[in-house]
């Protein structure tokens, strides 16, 4: 398959966004909704490594069949999800740590960011900036390979440049 024909097929999705838990919703939207501004088919599923294990299981060992690019897991609290998601593919996983109530996420990155050495997951910052950094990050995976996508990207660079000011007055 091109490059282009990759992106094509448009309904398949190239990423996936998995969380632990319907309340990670709010935080993970952001990684979903750079995903829709850069074009980038993606699903959004509630996967819990916990309360779901064999969809867990399920989900992480038919990724790459199924033609997912990359993963997005986002989980709070003691986040194994991304770990074990990781474990299961060789598809990318980035990690989003969720924040917590307890520790304010801190434990959940902590969780996600200590991977032992072979399994590895790309891990963002706690909450709101992670998870749309991720989203970001997944869409630059994809734009090595589509074009329409690099510039969308490249396009948001750009808008972000010009938004900010030069000088400031009272
Ligand atoms: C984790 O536990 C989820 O990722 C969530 O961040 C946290 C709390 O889940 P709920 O109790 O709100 O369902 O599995």
């Amino acid at each position: 398959m091109s490059n282009e024909n990759m992106l094509s097929n448009s309904d398949q999705p190239l990423v996936g966004v998995v969380m632990g838990s319907r309340s990670d919703w709010p935080t993970m939207k952001l990684a979903s909704d750079l995903l829709s501004q850069m074009g980038i088919p993606h699903e959004t599923k509630v996967v819990s490594a916990h309360r779901t294990p064999d969809r867990l299981v399920e989900y992480a060992k038919s990724a790459k069949s199924r033609g997912l690019k990359v993963i997005i897991a986002g989980a709070g609290g003691a986040a194994h999800l991304p770990g074990m998601i990781a474990s299961m593919t060789i598809v990318p996983v980035l990690g989003v740590p969720v924040k917590s109530k307890a520790l304010s996420g801190v434990d959940s990155l902590y969780s996600i960011v200590q991977m032992p050495k072979g399994i590895p997951v790309g891990t963002l910052a706690i909450g709101d900036a992670g998870a749309a950094n991720a989203g970001l990050l997944a869409a630059a995976i994809v734009a090595g390979h589509s074009e329409d996508v690099a510039e969308k990207l490249e396009a948001f660079r750009q808008a972000q440049t010009d938004a900010v000011v030069e000088t400031v007055e009272d």
